[in-house]
């Protein structure tokens, strides 16, 4: 349990972590080693890597890629049981806790159990939340399943809370790709001081202002996809913004 425990350890000193979010679909292996250059040299502490749809079969060659270039840890973060990879380091096994579609809580997970098990991979149950981020995201039309409104902190800690006692290691908080709004900073606030799993807040979070922000208020890391497809050089800002958290005790 490398990564998990790493986590863990990073939550307990009040580390804060930035991943980077890749979408196999949407990079090319030239840009994609610009993006881990620049990744090594901000110290950016995790890649995940996943998609809504992977449609290309760049999976593996990316995950390929990131783990020759860098030892930066790859979690894969999939929008299906499809995206697996025995090349990466661990393997976020999502339920989706806030939706009520049985299929992305349970039913999936039993359909890919043998592949997921003999993967090898480092298994990290986690409960998996969207959250209302002001437009209609991939996720919430994917997953069929409407998000939680971004102004219930209750159901939110409520949701969260059911997590961690049915035994999920993680909860991941996600506005979606692109949301126009990113998890408030009053819900990431309910929910970490309520729950002692560590918390994974993505989905908006596109300037170094945001990213401060989710950190201050409770999340212990930070997903950041859109903003950097846009601009790999952001990277550095972002970094900065959450790793400067760990200065402050
Ligand atoms: C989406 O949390 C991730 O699942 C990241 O979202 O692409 O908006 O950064 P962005």
């Amino acid at each position: 349990k490398i990564i998990y425990n790493k986590i863990v350890q990073n939550k307990t000193e009040k580390k804060k972590s930035f991943a980077v979010l890749i979408d196999p679909d949407k990079v090319d292996l030239n840009s994609l080693e610009n993006l881990i250059d620049t990744s090594i040299k901000a110290s950016v502490d995790y890649f995940f890597v996943g998609g809504s749809l992977i449609v290309n079969n760049h999976l593996d060659n990316c995950i390929k890629l990131l783990k020759q270039q860098s030892n930066i840890p790859v979690v894969l973060f999939p929008g299906s049981p499809h995206q697996l990879s025995k090349h990466a380091d661990a393997l976020l096994y999502l339920s989706l806790i806030s939706g009520r579609n049985p299929e992305l809580l349970i039913g999936q997970h039993v359909i890919s159990a043998p592949f997921v098990r003999e993967s090898g991979l480092e298994i990290i149950p986690t409960g998996y939340m969207v959250i209302d981020g002001g437009k209609p995201t991939a996720v919430s039309y994917m997953s069929n399943s409407a998000p939680i409104p971004a102004n219930k902190n209750e159901i939110a800690l409520c949701t969260a809370l059911a997590g961690e006692m049915l035994g999920l290691k993680l909860i991941y908080m996600d506005a979606g790709s692109g949301a126009l709004n990113p998890v408030n900073e009053s819900m990431i606030k309910t929910v970490s001081q309520n729950i002692n799993i560590p918390l994974i807040i993505g989905g908006g979070i596109n300037t170094p202002e945001r990213a401060y922000l989710s950190c201050k208020s409770g999340a212990d890391i930070v997903v950041i996809g859109n903003a950097i497809e846009k601009s790999t050089s952001l990277i550095f800002e972002l970094a900065d913004a959450i790793h400067s958290n760990n200065k402050v005790i």
